[in-house]
């Protein structure tokens, strides 16, 4: 397979330098995509550089991902438009330790296969390198005219808010360009990859290994679009932020409705990048899908393998039925093996009140007078309004009548919040 064949048809090309085609055709490339352990989980924003590393992979390259625990410390401006706070050194580890779990979901870090994945932290080799060592190795081989003339740069400076740019930042691309030089040198490493925004910090890079090593030495960059939504609106957020990769950040199940609800037009653009499928099945997909958009083929194909990728097979079947049950489509035993944060993004944005739990068990009570003591009716929440969660027919989830009788113990779900189906 032709990996930059297999990007361009996936529409997962922004800028390339020339010769990197050539060079993917001729062998078998070592190239790296790098992640700051700027949080203790990567986003979903994290995925297009992660996805370049796994198509790659499929076309028999072989991918290197980097931690960058020692860039992590610095904080890279590109993309920034104003100095970042430092982390703390106790952080960043526990960040890295995270994100490395992560990455193993995405890539063959195990296997026997010459082009098994490989994990790097370049705090590795930055730890002992020293001040002086570096500005007179690496230093001297990149002007500061060449530096300032990057966007990450330039925008610090003439930007809107001209407010400048630390010292700590300015030398982001250096240390970043240390990286690739290093990785050309001791694992042949020909390409770095990443988004757009990493061009310029790339080919700071790729100029490095020319100078240091000479014209013979020549590394390449790739770039992927930014990820954009069709509405204009950024990707990867909703109301509530992020949408992480860790559960506990981003239940699956919210993970699942987030590409389940993406627009026509973005899931044709998304399913082609974050799925691994092929143009045929694709091709396919997108055709029956527009044959009847009401169905979200597309959307519910997208949610299906994302979350079975990043979470398990189970948690898609467990989304899958937690989204059936505001449309009446759930058992009783179903709700029971919902763990609390699911069953509460289940209900976000649906109406609610609170009752006390021996009002509910009440001998006689009767649901509507349950109703009618109820405590203040909590209404939903700013950036909460209540959302259509599309099962497939469109439909709004039917209205229940309220059962005119106490709920029976087995009816209140244990330590969950006391929620109750009606
Ligand atoms: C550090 C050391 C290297 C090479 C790269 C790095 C990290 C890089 C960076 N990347 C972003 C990040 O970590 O900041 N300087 O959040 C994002 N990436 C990928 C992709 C992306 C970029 O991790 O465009 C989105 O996810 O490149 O913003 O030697």
């Amino acid at each position: 397979m032709n990996f930059v064949e297999e990007l361009k048809w996936r529409g997962m090309v922004h800028q390339m330098m020339p010769g990197t085609e050539e060079l993917l055709l001729k062998e078998q490339v070592s190239a790296y995509v790098g992640i700051d352990p700027t949080a203790d989980s990567l986003h979903i924003g994290h995925l297009c550089g992660v996805m370049m590393l796994r198509h790659l992979q499929r076309c028999g390259h072989k991918p290197i991902a980097l931690v960058g625990g020692a860039t992590g410390m610095i904080g890279d401006p590109s993309g920034k438009s104003q100095e970042r706070n430092l982390l703390n050194e106790e952080t960043l580890r526990h960040n890295v330790e995270c994100i490395k779990k992560q990455l193993a979901h995405f890539l063959d870090f195990e296997s026997d296969a010459p082009n098994r994945a490989e994990l790097v932290n370049n705090y590795d080799w930055m730890k002992d390198f020293t001040f002086l060592d570096f500005a007179r190795e690496i230093g001297k081989c990149i002007t500061v005219n060449y530096m300032m003339a990057k966007d990450s740069v330039k925008r610090r400076l003439n930007g809107e808010f001209q407010d400048g740019m630390s010292f700590t930042e300015f030398t982001y691309q250096l240390l970043q360009g240390y990286d690739f030089l290093h990785l050309y040198q001791t694992k042949n490493c020909k390409l770095q990859m990443g988004g757009s925004d990493q061009w310029g910090n790339i080919t700071t890079g790729t100029e490095l290994i020319r100078r240091k090593l000479g014209g013979d030495n020549e590394a390449f960059a790739l770039t992927c679009p930014l990820i954009t939504k069709a509405d204009g609106k950024k990707f990867g957020k909703t109301e509530k932020g992020n949408i992480w990769l860790d559960r506990n950040r981003t239940t699956p199940y919210a993970f699942y409705q987030f590409w389940l609800n993406v627009a026509d037009e973005d899931a044709e653009r998304y399913i082609k990048i974050f799925t691994s499928l092929d143009k045929p099945t694709i091709d396919a997909l997108i055709a029956e899908h527009r044959q009847d958009p009401g169905l979200r083929i597309l959307q519910k194909k997208l949610a299906e393998e994302l979350t079975i990728m990043v979470h398990s097979k189970e948690d898609y079947e467990q989304a899958l039925e937690a989204s059936g049950i505001l449309f009446g489509k759930s058992t009783k035993e179903s709700l029971v093996k919902l763990d609390e944060q699911t069953l509460l993004d289940v209900f976000s944005g649906v109406p609610q009140f609170e009752i006390s739990r021996d009002l509910l068990k009440g001998e006689g009570t009767q649901g509507r007078d349950a109703q009618a003591h109820a405590g203040r009716r909590r209404q939903p929440q700013q950036g909460e309004a209540p959302k259509l969660r599309p099962d497939g027919d469109g439909s709004r989830p039917p209205r229940r009548q309220v059962p005119p009788r106490a709920a029976r113990q087995e009816e209140i779900l244990p330590a969950k919040g006391e929620k109750v189906k009606r």
